[in-house]
Parts: C-alpha cells; structure tokens; sequence
C-alpha cells in the first residue's frame, strides 16, 4: 500500500532536494565535521530521537547495532514516525521527516526537544549524508517502510507487513556515505560512551549496544538514574557520604539532581538539558551553585559550624572542593549561547533551579546533620587552604617587585643603557649613599644605598630573603631576576661594586651581601662581575698635598715621605686625628684623618679616591672569596655562640676575606 498519493515532483519536491543538497555540500554545518567525531554524531542524532520519544514518555528501550556491512541500526520503542499525509507537504509524514530539513520537531511542541548546536538538526540530514537508509515503523499494528539513497526516497512509503504485540517504534538502519566522510568505521566505545549517558540521565531506557562485527554486546540501564552516574564518576574517589538527590518540577520545567563529596579536591560537574551535555554550563549551573553556597552556609552558621565571630565565610568554591554533581534539566524552549552552543541562556530557568535545590536541600540537611556536618568541614578546609593559597600568591605577585620594571626608589640609576660599560654601587648607609650619588659619573654609574645589616636572619631560605626590602631592591635594580628564574645575561650592569665602611660593621655587611651573591646570584661571580670597592683608610695631608692611603702598610710609606723631619704626636682622641705639632703645641705640617666610614668623606674625595675608575682601586670577588664569606656567614649566624665570638674577635678585619 502506498501512502504517499502523490508521485509528481511538486516544488516541495525540488526544495526538498536543494535542502538534501545543502546537507551534501556543507556537512560540517550540520554534524561538525566530517572525521570520526560527526560519523558518530549521525548515530547519536538518530538515537537522541529515539530518546525524544522516551522523554515524552513513550519509550523504555533503543537498541544499536552496529552491522558487519559497516551500516548502523538504531531502534527503538517509540510512537512510531507517523505515516499519515502531511496537510501541507501532501505527502507522508515519515518521507517529509526523513527529507525535510528540521521538520522532525515540528510535529510535536509540547515535548522537551533539542535545539540548537549540533543536536537536533534532524534524522534527514543522517539521512542525506548516508549511502543508502532504510526505514521501518511500527504503527497501528502495521509495518511501514521506505528506502532512500543519499536522502531521495528510492520509491513512496509502503506497507511491507503487519505485527502483533503492543510495541509501536521506529527502526532506521543508515550506512554513512564514503564519499562524504574521511572514515566510517564506528568505533563501539564511542557510541557506548553516549549510550552510558543516556541511560544514566534516562532511568527508564535500557540502552543495548550490539557489535555485529565482532558479537561483542552492552547493556546500559542504571535503575539508580543520576544516582548511579555520581557514584560512577567517583568510581575512583573516597565519598564521603551517599548521594544527594533531589527532583522537582517548576513551570514545566522538571529539575533533576544528584551530588556528592569525595575526599578529591577537584570539582566534577556535568550538567544537562534535554540530555544534550551543556559542557559550558549555563543558567541551570548558576542556579544550582547559588542555592548550593547559600543552603550550605546557612545550615552551618544556623548549626554553629561556623562560629558567629569567625572571620571565616564559607564562598562557592569552597563547597565545589571535592564536589561531584550531575545536573539535568528538561527546558521546552532551551536557548543555546556559547562558543559551543552549549551554554543553557534560559534566564528562568536559574531561580527554578535555586529554588527546587534550595528548598529539597536544606529539608535533607535538616534530616541527615552528620552528612551535613561532613561537607561543612570539608568546606572549612577548602577555605583555609584558600587563604593559604592566597597568601602564596600574594608572594608570588610580591615578587614582580623583584623585576626591573619596578626599580627601587632609593636606586639613582645611570643615564647610559649599555649593561657592559656600566656598573653599579651597592653603597652602606644613606649619607655614603648621599656622596656617591653627588660624586659619581651619572653616565655609567648607579648607585643603590642600602640600610645597615641586610639579612640578619638565620640562614635563609629563599622566601625569607625575598622578604627582605634591601635585598628586594638589589634583585630589581640588578634586574636578572632571582631563584629558578635567575638568568644573569640580563643584569643591567657589567660590574656590581660593593662599597661598604671599612669597621666592622661594614665588613660584616659586605660578608652580608657576598653570601647572598653566592647563594642566590653565584653566576654573576663566576663571570666576575662583583667587585668589592676599596675606600681609603686614610688620608694624609701635607700643607696643600692630600694623599690617601687603603691601607697601615701604605700609611706608613707615605708617613716616611712626608715626615722625614717631623714628630708626629696625637693631638686629640676623639677626633682620631694625628697632627704634627711645633714646639708650642700648634698643628704644622702632616695631617693624618682615620676615615671610619664612607660617610666622612665628601663627594669629591669619594670619587676620586673610590669611585673614579681612573684612580680607584676595586677588587674582583673570585667564588673562593665568595666561598669563605659563605663559611664565614655560617659562623656567624648559625646557632653556636662560641664560633661566632671567636670569628669576631679573630676577624676583627677580616684578612681572611682578603679577595
Ligand atoms: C515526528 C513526530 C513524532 C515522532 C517522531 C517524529 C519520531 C522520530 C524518530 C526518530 C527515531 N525514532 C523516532 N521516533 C519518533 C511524534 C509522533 C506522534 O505524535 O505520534
């Protein structure tokens, strides 16, 4: 018998071909691409139909075979794609089905149909891009039939038998056109993986995967529903306690949901709509965490979990820590945003959901306070070890501070950019660090000062040393960062000179400042680009002769020259100086001046007796140098007392740190 009256071509006709070829032409505007992924986007679309079917409550079972000629059958227990003349299309209702585009939802608005994405878009585009399809339906105890190659009906709707029994239903068996697709050999675990799926979101459906090719079978059919898919997802992580599950409906829109804790401390989410995998969320997702942080933070404030007082506030990620939930929403008119169109847009459909979770939530949490108890002190540890994390990040972010693009205030820099031709002054205190910055070539030198004792900690670990703001002003000004990142091609200055009194305190800072250059910068020593500045120890005048002299040995010999004829007497201890007296007492002559420290000398004689490379005198530190101010660090700074008193007094001037 045929169904369809009519076997003129109308216009109808040719739109449906042009339709069929617009499929042809373009298949990955419709299943995405043409690779392993659409092939099987061709099978799930067909069975998303037979799941259409279940979800207007008509279906209980769809069966996949993958056949051994490489064809694919899906069948199920639906209605049966009606075979009655279309009103308008004036044909069969299964032909315009199969051939129209997008005609298969318009039969029936009522239902929780797909659209949007790559879902939905119809069995007649499975069937446009298939060799051959073959249809069976199962209606009013009659079975109806049609054959199409490429999507053109071969010939009209036809009745090829009859049934007994009370099952109605849809069996399509479609073999993917080779001239369309790179592949199209079915792979039996992805097609399993989308059955798994589905019966775990449809607990009603028995899903049966068969492999003719090899007799491999599955059945999917998970009683438990989302229940089941939870604990499937944890397979591999501790629960904490059983599933929640809480089912509700609103404004036609039923709301489904299953969730529970492991000791993970990840976040597994799966949401859906009209079982299509919203894999970028959506309104549903936000309605969801919403209720979710609100009905747990009230239960654990209302219970005293929380104490009133406590500067803890439990927020939303806090309770996504160890959180596996699976969330489905069937939506009449779902809306599809995102990249992927896979995003639920539904404004509505976020206070449904807030308000169904909110309300079963806080009713089960009431019921089951040991359950309740156990998330909330998850949740309390999820946010503790966010205000660490935090704090680790504040540090990590203190230590853009280090780079050069935040140079130090106190740094005066030089003018020329040039690493090779300049050099660097980390000078001791502000008021050297005042005459160095006045009696310097600006040109090429830099000049940091920094304050007394860098650094006196215990030996240091890195974190502490970056703590340290003088230390953090030497990383930034050198500019080759520090730690793992520490890459000394990029040092901003060929020579770093450290400058420091020539007391004890000083030398104790220089030891200071080598140790960290050993620890932290060692290659800037190996290339031997640190330096120790050698201010004089003296200066010794004769009427308009100034000379100075870096150490006793070289005092001496200038005494010999000058005083030849002269006695030479202490005039006051306090003032250090030594001055040659006549017979009634009065200065003449030789005047020698102890410098203690940097600070004592003006700008010009800083230059010209420290700083002017032309007349100065810098020693190049050597790694053995660096080594013993290591050693020598250690002593004083590590825990026993003795060693360190002893290393004072014997290294009052620390020969041993002669470089
Ligand atoms: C159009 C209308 C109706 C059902 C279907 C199509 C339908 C399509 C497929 C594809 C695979 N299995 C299917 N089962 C049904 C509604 C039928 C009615 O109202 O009776």
């Amino acid at each position: 018998m045929s169904v369809n009256n009519s076997n003129d071509y109308s216009a109808k006709n040719i739109n449906v071909l042009k339709g069929l070829e617009a499929v042809r032409k373009r298949p990955a505007m419709y299943i995405g691409d043409v690779g392993t992924r659409g092939l099987h986007h061709l099978i799930n679309e067909v069975v998303d139909n037979s799941i259409d079917e279940a979800l207007a409550g008509f279906n209980d079972r769809v069966i996949v075979i993958l056949n051994k000629d490489g064809s694919c059958t899906v069948e199920d227990r639906g209605r049966g794609i009606p075979v009655d003349i279309h009103p308008t299309e004036k044909k069969s209702a299964l032909e315009v089905v199969m051939t129209v585009l997008h005609a298969g939802g318009k039969f029936d608005k009522s239902s929780y149909k797909v659209s949007g994405g790559l879902h939905g878009v119809g069995v007649s585009v499975v069937n446009a891009l298939s060799e051959w399809l073959k249809v069976e339906v199962r209606r009013d105890n009659k079975i109806y039939f049609q054959e199409y190659r490429r999507g053109v009906p071969v010939e009209n709707v036809k009745q090829i038998g009859t049934y007994k029994g009370e099952h109605t239903g849809t069996k399509i068996t479609f073999l993917p056109d080779k001239t369309i697709f790179k592949t199209t050999k079915f792979n039996f675990e992805t097609v399993a993986e989308r059955m798994r799926e589905l019966a775990y979101l449809n607990k009603d459906v028995t899903m049966i995967l068969k492999d003719e090719r090899d007799g491999s079978e599955e059945t999917f059919r998970f009683k438990g529903g989302l229940i089941d898919f939870v604990k499937y997802l944890d397979e591999q992580r501790t629960p904490l306690h059983k599933p929640i599950y809480i089912e509700g409906e609103r404004d036609n829109t039923p709301v489904e949901v299953a969730f529970e804790y492991s000791d993970s401390f990840s976040e597994n989410v799966h949401t859906y709509v009209n079982n299509i995998n919203t894999i970028e969320g959506g309104t549903h997702l936000i309605g969801f965490r919403t209720a979710l942080t609100r009905t747990l933070n009230n239960y654990a404030y209302k219970n005293g979990l929380i104490k009133e007082n406590s500067k803890i506030t439990l927020t939303g990620d806090d309770f996504r820590e160890g959180l596996t939930a699976v969330i489905s929403v069937k939506v009449l008119e779902p809306q599809f945003e995102g990249q992927t169109k896979t995003k639920l847009g539904n404004s509505e459909v976020k206070s449904i959901v807030e308000t169904i979770v909110g309300e079963k939530l806080s009713e089960y949490l009431e019921e089951n306070p040991s359950v309740a108890r156990k998330i909330i002190e998850k949740s309390l540890k999820a946010a503790e070890a966010r205000e660490a994390a935090r704090k680790a990040r504040e540090l990590v972010r203190r230590k853009n501070a280090l780079d050069s693009l935040h140079l130090p205030g106190k740094l005066a820099d030089c003018s020329i950019n040039d690493p090779e031709h300049c050099e660097i002054y980390i000078v001791e205190g502000d008021s050297a660090g005042g005459s160095a910055k006045q009696g310097r070539d600006r040109r090429f030198q830099a000049i940091l000062p920094i304050k007394g004792k860098i650094l006196n900690v215990e030996k240091a670990k890195l974190n502490k040393v970056l703590e340290n703001q003088e230390i953090q002003a030497i990383i930034a000004a050198i500019g080759a960062g520090i730690g793992e990142d520490f890459d000394p091609s990029k040092a901003r200055y060929g020579k770093i000179i450290l400058m420091t009194d020539a007391d004890v305190d000083g030398s104790h800072i220089r030891t200071l400042l080598l140790t960290f250059f050993y620890r932290h910068m060692k290659e800037l020593i190996t290339m031997g680009k640190v330096y120790i500045a050698q201010p004089p120890l003296y200066k010794v005048k004769k009427g308009k002769e100034e000379v100075y002299a870096y150490d006793d040995e070289e005092l001496e010999q200038i005494l010999k020259r000058f005083k030849a004829d002269s006695k030479i007497k202490t005039k006051s201890p306090e003032s250090n100086e030594e001055v040659e007296v006549d017979e009634e007492g009065h200065p003449k002559g030789i005047v020698i001046t102890r410098y203690k420290g940097l600070g004592e000398m003006n700008p010009e004689q800083l230059w010209q007796t420290t700083m002017n490379p032309e007349t100065r005198t810098i020693l190049q530190v050597n790694l053995e140098s660096a080594a013993a101010a290591d050693k020598i660090f250690e002593t004083l700074m590590g825990d026993a007392v003795e060693p360190r008193r002893e290393f004072i007094e014997k290294h009052a001037k620390y020969a041993n740190l002669d470089v």
